[in-house]
């Protein structure tokens, strides 16, 4: 049974509102020091093009395009340096929601401005899909689309707010998803606007 205010659209868990604002001030603030010691940047698709969303990691791994080749690396591109520690607040709402027995290897950290999105796409990176992926959002609120495991399945879309959390596992979990847009200025925790999703993902299998 879902819990008050849960539900579930496609198999993709949400939990709307799952952390109040003081919660969600705390956790952008340690993404603030994360952000710092380990700058986003636009990773280059194997098409040749950046992506609109600029990116960073915290965790023993991260996630990176290398030369058209999507992998997970354990240290930062461009400053040569392990990634920072995941945040002990942002651990917390996958010990509380995961329900898998261990903490996750990656915390993959998007940052959207203004007229960023995130085409559709399945997470596959990863060396274990019996893990599911929890994303928390920060910010500007998203139109997120959800599919099926296929990339012609139908489609429907939800928008994600500041404080949200979705757990995606099971069968869903290898199901198409991306971000329509964001609804820049709309939400004020981040100064300047924007939004934050973070993605905790388990990486090697046990
Ligand atoms: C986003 N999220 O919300 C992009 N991936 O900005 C994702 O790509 C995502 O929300 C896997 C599981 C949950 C997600
Ligand atoms: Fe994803």
């Amino acid at each position: 049974m879902p819990e008050a205010g849960e539900r579930e659209i496609m198999g993709f868990r949400l939990l709307p509102g799952f952390l109040a604002r003081p919660a969600q001030e705390e956790m952008a603030a340690a993404l603030r020091a994360v952000i710092a010691a380990a700058p986003p940047v636009r990773p280059v698709t194997r098409w040749g093009r950046p992506m609109s969303v600029r990116m960073t990691s915290a965790g023993r791994l991260g996630w990176v395009i290398e030369r058209g080749h999507y992998r997970y690396v354990a240290r930062h591109p461009e400053t040569g340096e392990p990634w920072p520690p995941i945040p002990p607040s942002v651990l917390a709402v996958w010990r509380a929601v995961s329900g898998w027995d261990g903490d996750p290897d990656c915390c993959l950290v998007n940052w959207y401005g203004e007229g960023a999105r995130m085409g559709l796409h399945r997470d596959v990176d990863e060396g274990d899909f019996s893990a599911p992926v929890v994303s928390i959002s920060l910010g500007d609120p998203a139109r997120f689309r959800i599919g099926g495991t296929s990339r012609t399945d139908p489609t429907e879309s939800v928008v994600l707010n500041s404080g949200d959390v979705v757990v995606i596992g099971g069968p869903a979990r290898l199901a198409y998803h991306g971000i329509d847009r964001v609804m820049f200025g709309d939400d004020d925790l981040l100064p300047g606007g924007g939004r934050i999703n973070l993605t905790l993902r388990v990486v090697t299998s046990a």
